[in-house]
This record gives C-alpha cells, structure tokens and sequence, in this order.
C-alpha cells in the first residue's frame, strides 16, 4: 500500500458534500415530532445559525439515565453588530416568546438564544427573518459573522470600514445555501433584503470551508475587534482622517486541544497593503485558498491559522498573491496597533448626536432582581428609537440619541438598576467570559457563571493597592477552544476540569501579544491570592506608566511563576 495516499477526509467532509447544499434531511426531521436531530442534520444546522445543545444542569439534577434535555441555541449573523431599533425590539420579543428570556451579546458582535425548544426552532428563525435579521451562516464552515469597531462616530475612516465589513459579509454568504435556508424555515419565500439564493455555491463550491473562517475589520489606534484573532485581518489606514486602505492580516486563531499538542493560538501575520476597492477581492482570495489548502482530514488542525503557520508568511505571499488575488502584493504601511477603545459611556457623533455605551456583564442581556437590563434597554430604545450596535468586548452601544435626551436616558439607567459604565470597576469593564456551562456542550469548567464571583474578589485588591484605575483585561473560558479571547488577554483563565484552570498572564490590553502559560489547574479559590502577589509586585516594580501586561511580559515567565507559587494540594 502507498504511503503518500491522501488522507482521509473527516465525516463532516462527507456530510457538507451529500447535504444538497445544506438541505440534507433537516426540512424532515424539523417537520418530525423527535425533540432533536440526528448526526448529520445536527452539522447542517450549524449552517443555518443554530447549535444542537442540551441543558446541563438538568442532566445533573436527573437521577435516572433520561434522555437529554435538547434545546438549541440560535446565533444571528450581524455583520457589524449593527440592529435598528425595531430589530433590537423584535429580538427582545423573539428571546422571550421562545428562548430562555435573555438575549446573550457574544463576542463577535452577535446576538445568541439559548434554551429554544426544537418546536420553537422555525418560528423563532422565521421572526428573526421577519425582522430583516438573518441566522445563516452564523455557524458552520463559512465566513462567519464579520466583525468591524461598532463605534458610530461617523468619521470617515469608520464609516468607510464598516460599509466594507457588510459588503465582505454579503460578498461571502451562503448562496446556494440561501434556497436551502428559505426552504427549511421561511416556507420557501425570499427575504428581499437578502441576495438572492444561487443554484450553486460560486465562491465556496458544495464542499464549503474546511472549517469555520472568521474576518474583523480594526483601526491601529482602536483595536476593539482584536483582529490579530482573526483569520482575515483588515487594519485601516488613513492620512488627514481620510481612509486610504487597510493593512492585510491573515491567520490568527485562538482555539486549541488539551490532548493534541500541535494545534494552539496564533497571531495573525501582516501580509500586505491593500486598497479600499481591493479589499471584497483580497477576501475572495484568501478564502479560494483556504478552502484549496486547509486540512479537510483533521478538524482540530483545520483553520487557515494552521496553513500560515506550516508555510510561513513569505510562502503565503507568494500563493497568495501568484494564485489567487493575482495580482503583486504592495509592502504593507507601518502602522502599529497603539490602543483599543472599549467605547462606553457617552461619545459624540459627527451629526451632533451622541451614543452611549454600556458594559454588559458577560454580555448577558437579562432582567434579575433589581438590575433589570434587559426591561430597561427596552424601554431606552422604544421610547428615544436609538440605533443599536454590540461590541466584540459583548458590550451594548446605543446611538442616534438627541443631547436634549441624554439626561432622560441616565434617569431611565438609575430606573431600571444598569450601572453607568462610570460606576463599574476597570476590571469588570475589561472582563469577559463565554457562557460555558450549563449550554456549551464543549464545556469543562464554569466560566460565564463564575467569572462575576472572581471579579468580585479580585476588585478590593486592585483598590487596596491603588491599582483599581489599571486597564487589566480577565478573560475565561470554559474549556481551551478560546471564545472570549482569554490568550491575548492580560489574565486568562481557561477551563481544565471542573473548577480548576489554567492561569495565562502577560497579554496586552490592546490585543497584541500572546500571554503566558503560568500555570495549570489552578482551583479557581487560589487564583485570587496568587493573582494578587503578582499586583503587588507590579504595584512595586512597574517602570513609570507601565501597563499590568507589559510588567507581566517584561519581568517574563519565571517570574510569574516565582510570584503565584506552586498549587497548594
Ligand atoms: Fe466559540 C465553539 C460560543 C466566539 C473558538 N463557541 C463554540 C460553541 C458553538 C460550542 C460548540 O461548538 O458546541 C459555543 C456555544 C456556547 C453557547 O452555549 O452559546 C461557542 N464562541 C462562542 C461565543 C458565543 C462566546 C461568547 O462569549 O460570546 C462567541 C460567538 C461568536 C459569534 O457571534 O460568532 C464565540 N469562538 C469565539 C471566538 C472569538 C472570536 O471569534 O473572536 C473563538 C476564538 C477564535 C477562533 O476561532 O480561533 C472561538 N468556538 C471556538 C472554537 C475553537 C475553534 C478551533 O479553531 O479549534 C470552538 C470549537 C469548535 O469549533 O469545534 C467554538
Ligand atoms: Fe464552550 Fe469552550 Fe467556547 Fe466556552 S470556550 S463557549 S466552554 S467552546
């Protein structure tokens, strides 16, 4: 037998292949009374925006070897993060007519459901569909939701960025998948406001990606999409405030496996320097060799990070630009990432009028007790009709908004309980986590659930030692595949099992640098006293204005771990 045999491509190959362009049996099996989907349909319908999961505080609460409790989460595709008033509105509605009551702002500018019943799947889709908001491809191996500064400043550079971020997103949606996608959940009808379905898939054939592809669009000075996370990176340049084109990063990645050593983080490389109208076509080009190059055999080792990485940038110029976007590639422009800008509180607008951004806890739009969000953001945007746009840092922007309201709104925020962003801790401002338990099925540690408990314990130290106005970025996640960022970030806490985790330090608050692995399984009760000996040695040896990260990166790793000691058993 040959030893050069291709490798064998996964089963998800086959599935995406035979599916008919992601009709598969989903249309059958929504149509059945069964309570979930079988394998195959359980792949396709990531496509279409939606996770199979299973409520899993109920399979630790069930005494007998039940069957699961199924629910689905369903994810938007929103490009920008951008929602009008009445489709913030209608989402509102949609999240308590069929989801859990809460909407969840995610990292990449979306808005996801949880705890959707399988009965309640089309008519939750259809309603998001009704209100011009599409769920297709917000999962599954395509271009996923593009992300681009939500900021509605209206200056020019933005302006131009985020008119490029939803021509990117449309220029590579499903499209062929589109009369799968009308078929299945709005009974064949065709939304005007989205293109029209295809026959075929131009870009993406019937095999679509070999895995999930993610784009952010950033500026040096506000790097709030953290694209060096991004598999396709544009970075704006500009001259006198004027755009003139955007720096092309390619192949970061956060995501990896415990058990499989090859696969970990990466940056994004800077690759060359690109013109505003070349930019839909340099996406096009690194998406046509990504699906010719990634690895179809092996899922874990199968983002375009991993093709840059075994090829290196020289060699990912030269296909890049030789094969697919055709073209010499121009030296990119020096224009270092200098700053990231959380963008809350209130901003003006370049219309006169302002927005106000709000720090959402783990990006959790709820109502609980008396902090009554989600009643609240309802109220504010029904009644003043403000734009909505979502951070990558799961934040909530309202825009739009008279000066002569501002007041009104900052009367409504001490009303319903929301904390202005000038009340809240640096730390928690600057803290994110995924959700984790109990919806990920990926899940090993809590993380959206325990994160607030931590922040908590962590805020009186940083006061105490007068550290509390430091810009200190905590991530967790609940396991390494990495949602919230957490090993770009200055803290990084990453699921291990049960409550123990990872500790990652020495990220920068813009995005910039990896952090380093501290220490493993940590019990989540030591992280807070090992945290704090490293804020004392900051607080004792930082060098002028220096930030906690760059401390943590220039005292180095053995430092760090001298500082937070061994793990007490
Ligand atoms: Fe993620 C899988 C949640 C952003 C890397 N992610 C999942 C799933 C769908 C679990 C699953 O596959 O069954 C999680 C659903 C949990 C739940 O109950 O809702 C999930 N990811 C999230 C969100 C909601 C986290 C959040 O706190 O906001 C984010 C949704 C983004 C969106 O709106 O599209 C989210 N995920 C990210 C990011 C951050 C980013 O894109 O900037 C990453 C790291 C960047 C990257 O892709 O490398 C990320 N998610 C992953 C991975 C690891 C992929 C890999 O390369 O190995 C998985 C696992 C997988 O794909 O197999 C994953
Ligand atoms: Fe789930 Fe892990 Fe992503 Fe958290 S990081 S949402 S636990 S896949």
């Amino acid at each position: 037998m040959s030893n050069d045999a291709a490798p064998k491509p996964s089963p998800v190959e086959g599935i995406k292949t035979a599916s008919r362009f992601l009709r598969g049996t989903l249309a059958e099996e929504l149509a059945s009374d069964a309570d979930h989907f079988g394998e195959e349909s359980k792949q396709l319908l990531k496509f279409h925006g939606s996770y199979q999961q299973e409520d899993r505080d109920a399979r630790k609460k069930r005494d007998k070897p039940a069957g699961k409790a199924y629910m689905f989460m369903i994810r938007l595709k929103l490009p920008g993060g951008k929602l009008t008033p009445a489709q913030y509105l209608a989402m509102d509605d949609i999240c308590g007519k069929y989801a859990n009551g809460t909407l969840r702002l995610t990292t990449r500018q979306s808005i996801q459901f949880h705890g959707i019943l399988k009965g309640g799947l089309k008519a939750s889709i259809a309603a998001m569909n009704d209100a011009f908001v599409s769920t297709l491809g917000a999962c599954g191996d395509v271009n996923r939701n593009v992300i681009a500064c939500p900021a509605s400043t209206g200056d020019p550079v933005r302006v131009q960025m985020q008119e490029l971020a939803d021509k990117v997103a449309a220029h590579l949606a499903p499209r062929a998948g589109a009369g799968a996608y009308h078929e299945i959940w709005l009974n064949g009808e065709k939304q005007e406001t989205f293109a029209a379905p295809e026959v075929a898939e131009p870009i993406y054939g019937d095999i679509y990606l070999p895995r999930k592809f993610k784009t952010g669009f950033a500026l040096p000075h506000d790097n709030c999409t953290d694209i060096l996370a991004q598999c396709l990176g544009f970075l704006a340049i500009s001259e006198k405030n004027q755009p003139v084109g955007y720096n092309l990063y390619v192949g970061g990645g956060q995501g990896n496996t415990n058990s499989k050593p090859d696969t970990y983080p990466l940056l994004a490389q800077p690759v060359c320097f690109l013109e505003p109208d070349e930019v839909v076509p340099a996406a096009e080009a690194v998406v046509r060799l990504y699906k010719d190059h990634g690895n179809r055999s092996d899922r874990k080792r199968a983002r375009l990070k991993y093709v840059m990485k075994d090829w290196g940038v020289e060699k990912f110029r030269e296909v890049f630009s030789r094969d697919y976007f055709k073209k010499p590639l121009r030296p990119l422009v020096d224009a270092p990432i200098t700053g990231l800008d959380l963008h809350l509180g209130w901003h003006k607008q370049a219309n006169g009028k302002f927005f106000l951004g709000l720090s959402v806890e783990n990006g959790r739009i709820k109502d609980e007790g008396s902090y009554r969000l989600r009643s609240g953001l309802r109220a504010i945007v029904s009644k003043f009709d403000c734009i909505v746009r979502i951070s990558t840092q799961q934040d909530i922007l309202l825009g739009e908004i008279d000066g002569a309201n501002k007041a009104a709104i900052d009367s409504l925020l001490n009303e319903y309980g929301i904390p202005k962003p000038e009340n809240l801790s640096m730390l928690q401002k600057w803290s994110m986590a995924c959700p984790a338990i109990p919806t990920c099925g990926l899940a090993i540690s809590e993380s959206e659930r325990s994160l607030p408990g931590l922040v908590d314990q962590i805020e009186p130290m940083l006061a105490e030692l007068g550290l509390a106005g430091e810009p200190i970025s905590v991530r967790m996640t609940g396991c390494p595949n990495g949602c919230a960022r957490p090993f770009q970030s200055e803290i990084g806490l990453v699921g291990r099992s049960g409550s123990k985790y990872t500790l990652y330090i020495g990220g920068d608050s813009y995005g910039r640098r990896m952090n380093f692995e501290v220490q493993d399984s940590v019990p989540i009760e030591q992280l807070p006293g090992k945290l704090n000996n490293v804020f004392k040695a900051f607080k004792a040896e930082r060098q002028g204005a220096e930030l906690f990260g760059d401390y943590c990166h220039r005292v180095g790793l053995n430092r760090l771990q001298e500082l937070i000691g061994p793990v007490v058993k």
